[in-house]
């Protein structure tokens, strides 16, 4: 296993929750971050713990041209990434799908799917160019298990999963590896945004058991990019301990 010195980490919603827990794990093993996100004040405080090697972006990932005009202004010692961790994203509310928000929807779609999209296209041709590189895209066990209310956010997960294995597919013979993590419970800001801003909502999805936290998918991205160059990590999945599979639901008269 090599350490993170020399490489330039590139994390997507470093803001908050997995991200900032990356920001740090990555920051403190020596590599330069590049940490984004809408909240600036954030971004602010983390270049401030984490010092000389953190450039900052601050833009939302909906904006397709902000995000490529983000990656072209990176200056010449941030510009060579070598680890993109697309991890921005959010769901947004848990009702069925005859009830919610067209807006909802969109969001999370514009988010989850045409955020990652365009940051991956925006990265990818250095990394090609380079020979070498490594995209780590946060799917979610939502992404392959159905469970009520999952409805758009598993959706836009199942993409993400896909996406991950058709990338190595166009990817093959060249030094750029492609994992996707896929990770269930684990207590961040995601279900106070999913509640929009109702803490005892979110407080209650974790109450009574034990949730993963942002350092165990921090550790989990951590290990796999650590991996030698010629190991690629396809997928992990990973749940809390306490967290495990529905039934079919079979409904009766
Ligand atoms: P948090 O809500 O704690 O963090 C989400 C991050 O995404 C924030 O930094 C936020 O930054 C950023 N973000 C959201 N929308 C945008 C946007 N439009 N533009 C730029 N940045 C944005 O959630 P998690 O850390 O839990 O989630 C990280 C990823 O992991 C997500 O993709 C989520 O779907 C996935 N995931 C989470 C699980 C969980 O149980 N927590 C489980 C499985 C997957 P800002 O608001 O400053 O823009
Ligand atoms: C978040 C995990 O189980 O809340 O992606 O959908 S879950």
């Amino acid at each position: 296993m090599s350490n993170a010195a020399g490489h330039t980490v590139f994390i997507t919603g470093a803001t908050a929750g997995f991200g900032a827990a990356m920001a740090r794990k990555y920051a403190a093993d020596g590599a330069k971050v590049v940490l984004t996100g809408r909240r600036a004040d954030r971004l602010d405080a983390l270049k401030t713990e984490l010092g000389d090697n953190v450039h900052t972006l601050n833009f939302d990932i909906q904006d397709q041209d902000a995000v490529f005009a983000a990656v072209e202004s990176l200056p010449a010692e941030f510009s060579d990434i070598s680890i993109l961790v697309n991890n921005a994203g959010l769901a947004m509310g848990m009702g069925g799908a005859d009830t919610a928000e067209m807006s909802d929807w969109n969001t999370m779609i514009a988010t989850n799917i045409s955020g990652l999209i365009a940051v991956t296209r925006a990265v990818l041709p250095g990394m090609v160019s380079r020979d070498r590189g490594h995209i780590v895209n946060l799917g979610s066990v939502a992404g392959t298990y159905p469970y009520p209310g999952g409805n758009v956010y598993g959706a836009t997960k199942a993409f993400v999963h896909q996406f991950s294995l058709n990338l190595r597919a166009d990817l093959v013979g060249k030094n750029v590896r492609v994992t996707c993590v896929e990770p269930g419970m684990a207590e961040t800001e995601f279900s106070v945004v999913r509640f929009d801003g109702d803490a005892s909502k979110a407080s209650d999805v974790y109450k009574g058991m034990k949730p993963m936290t942002p350092q165990d998918v921090a550790e989990t991205v951590y290990w796999a990019t650590m991996m030698p160059a010629h190991v690629n990590v396809n997928t992990v999945e990973l749940m809390a301990t306490m967290q495990a599979f529905a039934p079919f639901a079979v409904h009766r008269d």
